[in-house]
């Protein structure tokens, strides 16, 4: 299933790892892609999405949709 996150925060490379290494600790299966000009995150996982959100906030990201 494909979820479309838009996040906060992210200014560099290394808050795209942090985002998708959070996202892959709750599912390892998870393909992240993530388009940081747009704050956009993008997650295929059968993992529901308030999940995901939750995992990208205690990062220290806002998901704000
Ligand atoms: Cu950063």
């Amino acid at each position: 299933m494909n979820q479309t996150f838009t996040v906060q925060g992210m200014t560099c490379g290394h808050c795209e790892k942090a985002v998708t290494t959070a996202i892959k600790i709750l599912d390892p299966q998870a393909q992240v892609a993530i388009d940081r000009a747009q704050n956009r995150v993008e997650v295929t996982t059968e993992q529901p999405r308030e999940a995901i959100a939750a995992a990208i906030k205690e990062e220290g990201y806002d998901v704000t949709a």
